[in-house]
């Protein structure tokens, strides 16, 4: 008994000492105390050896001593666990490395600031899918079948099947929103779209867009003046002025373009109104009847407006920034520059 208790106390010593840096460290502790060979099993033998009336003092030690070394065993497992396995031990607890902090990308710091504005008017925002279907890209939108809107310059087709295009506007969908059939609809879609240009510092393969869609009954062009009115302040500030042209789409009638006094130059003539004092920033119009009645909505119940910006351009203006393919590069140091809450 004095024997054991002496073997039992080294062990401990032992046991206490032990280290594992790596996962193969505490493997080699569990075979070496805890294994069917190892010497938690063989001391234990060591009861047979005890004299009867000390078996059951014995039996505690025993036991106890068997926690001791399966308690190390966690212990080392737990710290070892996820250890870089190269020789050194790691204390877990400590604090991580910072994150380096990125930044938004200009586009999407554009169009979350025109989203927020229309989340206040109650625009729901929806998305859609970049490869459309000619129905929902031309057909539904009153495109007929040889608009040159669907020539090859302008469109890229899937080669695999004619009928699937990349979209060349958001309006797709709408029209997909229509369909549902669940009025009123208050929805902005913004969202990537493609058109077959040579990319350059003014015009690129793909850009943002972002349109909207109201549809009610009793719909007017009055609400979608006003409605349009609220964004421009909200956006540019309450001193622009705002004046609509007169325009054509095939999907609105009427339709119009909206021009907004130069926030460059204030109006007096710079080289981005191209001296006008007008840029401009939006094409609109009431939704055309044909269009409803192609997404199953009842022209003479109900009516509703529509509109579509571009996104770079006012981030272009906003930013400075001089080329468009600077958006889709990826080069760190331009995307850097960009900070901002939203
Ligand atoms: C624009 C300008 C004017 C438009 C119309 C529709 C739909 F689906 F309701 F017919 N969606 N988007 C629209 C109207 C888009 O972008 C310059």
């Amino acid at each position: 008994m004095e024997q054991l208790l002496k073997q039992i106390d080294a062990y401990k010593q032992e046991i206490n000492a032990s280290a594992a840096t790596d996962e193969k460290q505490v493997e080699d502790y569990r075979i070496k105390w805890l294994g069917t060979k190892g010497i938690v099993k063989a001391i234990m033998g060591e009861m047979k050896n005890v004299a009867p009336e000390k078996k059951k003092e014995a039996g505690q030690l025993l036991n106890e001593f068997k926690q001791y070394a399966e308690a190390k065993y966690e212990e080392l497992k737990a710290a070892s666990t996820g250890a870089v396995q190269t020789g050194f031990s790691m204390d877990i607890s400590l604090p991580g490395d910072p994150m380096p902090l990125g930044s938004r990308h200009p586009v999407t710091l554009m169009r979350n600031r025109i989203v927020s504005i229309f989340q206040r008017l109650g625009f729901a925002v929806a998305e859609g899918p970049e490869i459309e279907d000619d129905w929902h890209n031309f057909g539904a939108l009153n495109l007929p079948a040889h608009h040159p809107a669907r020539d090859m310059q302008d469109t890229f087709y899937i080669q695999q099947n004619p009928d699937w295009v990349l979209r060349t506007h958001t309006s797709s969908v709408q029209i997909r929103e229509m369909e549902k059939g669940k009025l009123p609809i208050r929805m902005l879609m913004p969202g990537r779209v493609y058109r077959n240009e040579t990319v350059s510092a003014r015009s690129h393969c793909f850009f943002h867009q972002v349109e909207g869609l109201y549809i009610d009954e009793n719909v007017s062009f009055a609400d979608l003046k006003q409605t349009l009115y609220f964004f421009v302040k909200e956006m540019y500030g309450k001193d622009v002025k705002v004046r609509f042209r007169p325009s054509y789409f095939p999907f609105t009638e009427p339709s119009a373009e909206m021009d907004v006094t130069c926030f460059i130059c204030g109006g007096s003539g710079c080289n981005i109104c191209k001296k006008t004092g007008w840029v401009e920033i939006l094409g609109c119009g009431m939704v055309h009847p044909n269009v409803l009645s192609n997404c199953g909505i009842d022209p003479n119940k109900y009516t509703g407006f529509a509109f579509g910006m571009g996104i770079e351009r006012p981030a272009m203006l906003k930013y400075g920034v001089n080329d468009l393919r600077l958006f889709s590069e990826n080069d760190v140091r331009f995307l850097k520059q960009f900070t901002s809450a939203i």
